[in-house]
């Protein structure tokens, strides 16, 4: 029989009322309605339910809401109210129920039974209950504790939420006693907060405002596919375009380079030579802010190049340092000069710095990773956000802001009084990340030795075997994501006991003692997400969505409420004690009982402000109650204010944006005494190039590279995917089926691109399997040629190349045989040391190009 729609809705409809009639989520209709004629309601819209919760698959975070039918999700979309993605989630939202309901996912707590650890080593798990699985971990604790050696115990983090990673990372290490805590953010984008931080004074993430912006440069960045405001991105760019001007700078064609009026090609980990060209443009012709910059005492312009200019005859407004800047280093690089470096034709330099200029002050100067993580890194940033400040885009209209305000949320109970003589001793250990090192200031905030080194932790393990007893990761990856992934392979496997709390068994996994399967959160967790665009901060819940279909428990809640009373049975009472009396529910008064109850009420706490706030707050219309405040979702702040940061209160040395950093020069000088040194030896041995006053100011400083060009001849550029999730959705035929949205790349395929040109003096074509092959590793893949990679260069997607997580992202999981080719086996393990960062982009890593 064939069925049209109409019939396939009345059979449906029928078998519905007969069959499933004990169902609560479908409207049970008497059997005759099935049986009169359907008529189409136009708006009648599926059964089910929106329920508000948080995307974490991007650092965008944004509140969603996701359909739920019969326990189930099917569809996502941005939270209605949300006044930061507008509405829409990116692609990857619509992703969210695959990886829910990815068939690969670990079903249930595992133990090890093979004792040999390696990379392609079957593992050969168990499945064991959460009880075992718990006792085994607060076993080992104990041993810690008992030897006096609670200092071997690592807990390594990668993703996390917001407010319940206090319940973890916050209190775990230090109420058991142990400084080796490491979270990912080294690995992730530090150092592009070093741009902003050393000469405004704001360590962090940009917020732009595109809705007036009439010049936007993407720099080092795709905001159309990736960074941290895709949806906001994609709903303004397009408005810029029309009104205004788009320019890319990126080595290879991005999504916004094919938007884009003007896309610069640049020659990889030169931004800082192109930045500098165009802070010149900027000043000899006249084209800086006024209101923000100052002017000369005269009125007359005297930056002419080559010449040195008094510094007593300009007169600055809220910078410092301008004629320093000029003097040290911007007089001398003409176009002209910068053409050479950074292979981009003096002309379009010109033409492109009379652009920003002309629509300065609303120019956005949007700089990224591909700036700043690169082992030079942190002075390219500062060159690239610094031209935010000539062009005086610094929080006015159409311009670049720090974090808006959000509402204050409620801090969990201090654990101070459950933190043990020997835990405090502990903590006073040294760290295994090697921060604060001579040659690694990892100066984060400017305080040198405050920033995670994560990706040295491995070199840390391999020096020291017996540092490492108990590990402890979660929603992390670090064999995968991190560069030089090899090295972590030969760390992790000499690691005595190790836990891995994830959904999916990635690489990482493999190395486990004790597998704990964790909820994926965006549908199966409790959180308080807070993050901002589009000038507002939110608050956003992650709640259960769904029902859960295998035994997972939430890693920083759950999981950590069970362990804690395992360790009180043990004798280590102190971590229950501090969850299980200092937490109370808001509306009840009641304390938590299980470890759902845990889980839920520290949500309510975090979030207790907004829904329970006796005032309005300010930003959106008043929350009344914990149910209204789940069903809604979120809460958004006031508009960030504009100049909020004008008149001496940006929070640097001088309280000015600083072109001559002082906040550096504070930090360096603190970091060069405390090795009875100078700074000058302090960047020498960090890997810099600049001296004397010269390491105050931004400044080119030339590519460092690793392989020469006669034996490595290309330069690679690694670039995310438009779907990536982090590293979290290779496994979902989705990515695979829609690849080819990456400009240049391959539905169910992880080709390199190479230009055509550069393809037909090696005799290559598309379709080859080539290896590629660096001084820390090959890998081998197919070869594209394609024209949106400059000569020189080779370009390849971070994504693919997984050796475990599951059918569709490993070609052969048993065999631990990759789909495709992992960038992290070719790029060295390297840093920007100023900033502690590992370095991914910058065409650092120097490769050859063979057939096999
Ligand atoms: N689609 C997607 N979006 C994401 C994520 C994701 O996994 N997928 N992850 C989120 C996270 S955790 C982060 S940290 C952010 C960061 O993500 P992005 O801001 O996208 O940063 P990268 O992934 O490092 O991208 C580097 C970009 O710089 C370019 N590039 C490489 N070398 C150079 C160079 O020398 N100069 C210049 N000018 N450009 C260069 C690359 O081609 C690429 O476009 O993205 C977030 N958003
Ligand atoms: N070459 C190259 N390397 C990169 C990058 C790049 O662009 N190029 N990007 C870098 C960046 S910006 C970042 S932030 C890092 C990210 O790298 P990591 O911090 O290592 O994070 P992922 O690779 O996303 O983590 C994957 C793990 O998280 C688990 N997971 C997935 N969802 C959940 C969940 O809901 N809960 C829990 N508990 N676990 C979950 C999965 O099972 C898997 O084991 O990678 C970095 N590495
Ligand atoms: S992946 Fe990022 S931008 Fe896309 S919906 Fe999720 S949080 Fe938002
Ligand atoms: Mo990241």
């Amino acid at each position: 029989m064939r069925l049209t729609r109409r019939s396939f809705i009345m059979a449906s409809g029928a078998t519905a009322g007969l069959a499933v009639s004990g169902c609560a989520m479908l409207p049970r209709a008497p059997l005759h309605s099935a049986l009169v004629p359907y008529k189409a309601k136009p708006s009648s819209p599926a059964q089910g339910e929106w329920v508000a919760s948080t995307c974490q698959g991007c650092t965008q975070w944004c509140a969603i809401e996701i359909f739920a039918q019969n326990g189930r999700a099917v569809r996502v979309r941005g939270n209605q109210a949300s006044k930061s993605n507008h509405g829409y989630v990116c692609p990857r939202g619509h992703m969210i129920p695959q990886q829910m309901y990815d068939p690969d996912r670990i079903k249930g707590p595992m133990k090890r039974t093979n004792p040999v650890k390696g990379r392609g080593i079957d593992p050969k798990f168990v499945p064991i209950t959460w009880d075992e699985a718990l006792d085994t971990v607060a076993d080992k604790m104990i041993e810690l504790r008992k030897a006096g050696e609670t200092h071997k115990l690592v807990y390594l983090r990668g993703r996390y939420s917001s407010t319940s990673t206090e319940l973890l990372y916050g209190t775990l290490p230090k109420v058991f006693g142990t400084p080796n805590y490491f979270s990912h953010s080294a690995i992730c984008a530090e150092a592009e907060k070093m741009g902003p931080g050393l000469t405004q004074g704001f360590f962090g993430y940009r917020d732009y405002d595109l809705e007036k912006t009439n010049c936007l440069v993407a720099w080092g960045c795709d905001p159309l596919a990736s960074n941290r405001m895709v949806p906001n991105a994609i709903h303004r760019v397009h408005e810029i375009a029309k009104r205004g001007t788009v320019i890319a700078v990126d080595p290879r064609l991005s999504n916004i380079g094919t938007k884009a009026h003007e896309w610069l090609p640049v020659n990889p980990g030169t931004d800082g030579a192109l930045a500098g060209a165009m802070a010149h443009v900027l000043l000899t012709e006249g084209l800086w802010n006024r209101d923000f910059v100052g002017d000369f005492k005269d009125g007359r312009n005297q930056f002419v190049a080559g010449k040195a200019v008094d510094e007593a005859a300009f007169v600055e407004k809220e910078t410092h340092g301008l004629v320093k800047w000029w003097n040290l280093e911007l007089k001398d690089r003409t176009p002209a000069w910068a053409e050479k470096e950074t292979l981009v034709p003096a002309a379009q330099i010109v033409r492109v710095a009379r652009t920003m200029g002309k629509a300065a002050p609303k120019t956005v100067v949007w700089m990224g990773p591909g700036v700043a993580m690169n082992p030079r890194g942190t002075y390219a940033a500062m060159a690239v956000h610094a031209l935010n400040g000539l062009l005086g885009s610094i929080d006015v209209e159409g311009g670049v802001w720090q974090s808006p305000t959000g509402p204050k949320l409620g801090s969990f109970p201090k654990a101070d009084a459950y933190v043990d003589e020997q835990a405090k001793k502990a903590a006073a250990n040294k760290k295994l990340d090697g921060r604060g090192a001579k040659d690694m200031p990892a100066m984060m905030g400017a305080r040198p030795g405050s920033g995670v080194v994560t990706n040295n932790v491995a070199n840390g393990m391999l020096k020291d075997p017996g540092a490492v007893k108990v590990m402890i990761a979660s929603w992390a990856n670090f064999n995968f994501s991190c560069t030089g992934a090899d090295r972590w392979d030969k760390a992790m496997a000499k690691v005595p006991f190790f836990v891995h709390m994830v959904p999916n068994p990635s690489e990482m996994t493999q190395f486990a003692d004790i597998v704990l399967p964790s909820t994926f959160n965006s549908a199966e967790g409790w959180s308080i997400i807070t993050n901002m665009a589009n000038g507002y901060a939110y608050a956003a819940i992650q709640q259960p969505t769904v029902k859960r279909l295998w035994d997972v428990k939430q890693e920083e809640t759950e999981v950590m409420w069970l362990l804690a009373e395992k360790l009180k049975a043990k004798g280590f009472p102190n971590l229950f004690d501090y969850y299980s009396k200092e937490f109370k529910d808001p509306e009840t008064g009641k304390a938590p009982a299980t470890a759902m109850e845990f889980s839920a009420i520290a949500t309510k706490m975090s979030s207790a402000p907004i829904w329970a706030a006796k005032e309005a707050l300010p930003g959106d219309a008043p929350i009344k109650g914990w149910a209204e405040f789940r069903k809604k979702g979120m809460f958004s702040g006031a508009r960030y204010p504009l100049k909020k940061n004008w008149g001496g209160k940006f929070a640097t040395a001088t309280k000015k944006f600083e072109f001559y950093s002082e906040t550096l020069k504070k930090g360096l000088l603190e970091h060069a005494k405390k090795y009875e040194t100078t700074p000058d030896d302090i960047l020498a041995v960090s890997g810099y190039l600049a001296r004397g006053e010269l390491a105050f100011v931004p400044h080119y400083e030339a590519p460092k590279r690793h392989g020469s060009v006669q034996d490595y001849p290309f330069a690679f550029v690694d670039y995310k995917s438009r779907l990536n999730r982090e590293g979290r959705s290779a496994n979902l035929p989705w990515y695979q089926e829609f690849k080819k949205v990456d400009p240049g790349d391959v539905s169910w395929n992880d080709v390199v691109k190479m230009n055509p040109a550069d393809g037909e003096k090696l005799g290559l074509k598309s379709g080859d399997t080539v290896r590629i092959t660096s001084p820390a590793g090959a890998i081998v893949t197919q070869l594209r040629l394609w024209e949106g990679v400059r000569p020189g260069t080779v370009a390849k997607c971070y994504g693919q190349g997984h050796w475990a997580y599951g059918r569709v992202a490993a070609k052969d999981y048993a065999k631990a045989i990759p789909n495709g080719a992992n960038n992290n086996e070719l790029l060295v393990d390297d840093y920007d040391r100023l900033s502690g960062s590992t370095a991914r982009n910058g065409g650092f890593t120097g490769v050859r190009v063979q057939k096999v």
